[in-house]
């Protein structure tokens, strides 16, 4: 069910990143957000998200990050609005996060780095019927960021973090249910910046349209560590390897406008 993509992280390491390129991609992911370069525009509505907790699946390490899956199989838990002319399906969200508090998200605004960046990701319901459809289209997902800051401790946030050390090794699934994933959102939803974009990792496709909050949420340190004491490897592995820095380098923005719903 829910995005039913293992076969793309199956080929996954945690430093694919360096050889891999996209010949010709003109609209890689993450990017630098220049708040200066980016450009109002006074059209772009509300986000509407609808989630519905009793679609929340599991949780999954996939020797990457962790993600918590969600029932895609119907409407149940969507997004609309913003910049979307159409209806999408949530069916995953993941984070990245760094070694230490200084780095770790994939965007970044005006070159700050965050130390983690919360996904939300969902494919075009309304154009495809599978998430593997979806990802090969361009206007086939789309990704919600959210960057997180250190502060107190994060209330929603600790019910997935109380559950993280049964999927501290790579390939371990645990089961994990009605978590609403709207409390991972920041209070104001109604400031975002928007531009197309890829998947950060293989298979890099150019099929997504980037929502990037511009408030952060706050989470503790002592939460993030808990994300850190994940593992990159499998229980058979005899060196094993924390789960850090699991983020892409930097791309260019080329022709693109960002745009951002606030002035
Ligand atoms: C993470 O590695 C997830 O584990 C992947 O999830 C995800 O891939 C990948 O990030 C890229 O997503 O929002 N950062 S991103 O562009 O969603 C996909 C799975 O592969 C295809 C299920
Ligand atoms: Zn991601």
């Amino acid at each position: 069910s829910a995005c039913s993509s293992r076969f793309v992280l199956s080929q996954m390491h945690p430093m694919w990143q360096e050889p891999l390129e996209v010949p010709g991609g003109d609209r890689q992911s993450p990017i630098d957000i220049s708040i200066r370069k980016s450009v109002f525009d006074p059209n772009l509505k509300p986000l509407v998200t609808r989630y519905d907790p009793r679609t929340c699946q599991q949780i999954w390490n996939n020797g990457y990050s962790f993600l918590v899956e969600y029932d895609d199989r119907t409407d149940k838990s969507t997004l609309h609005g913003g910049p979307l002319e159409d209806q999408f399906r949530l069916c995953q969200f993941h984070f990245h996060w760094g070694e230490n508090n200084n780095w770790g998200s994939e965007h970044t605004v005006d070159r700050h780095l965050y130390p983690a960046e919360l996904h939300l990701v969902h494919w075009n319901s309304d154009k495809y019927s599978l998430f593997e459809e979806a990802v090969m289209e361009d206007n086939g997902l789309a990704v919600i960021g959210v960057f997180m800051k250190v502060g107190r401790r994060h209330e929603g946030l600790q019910k997935l973090v109380d559950a993280l050390p049964a999927v501290r090794h790579k390939d371990s699934v645990v089961e994990f249910t009605k978590f609403d994933p709207s409390c991972l959102l920041p209070q104001n939803t109604n400031e975002y910046w928007t531009y197309a974009g890829s998947l950060t990792t293989p298979p890099l496709t150019e099929a997504v349209t980037w929502i990037i909050m511009k408030q952060p949420i706050e989470v503790s340190h002592d939460q993030l560590a808990v994300f850190r004491s994940l593992l990159f490897t499998s229980a058979e592995e005899e060196v094993q390897k924390s789960m850090v820095n699991n983020f892409r380098v930097q791309q260019s923005l080329k022709d693109r406008t960002i745009r951002s719903s606030f002035n």
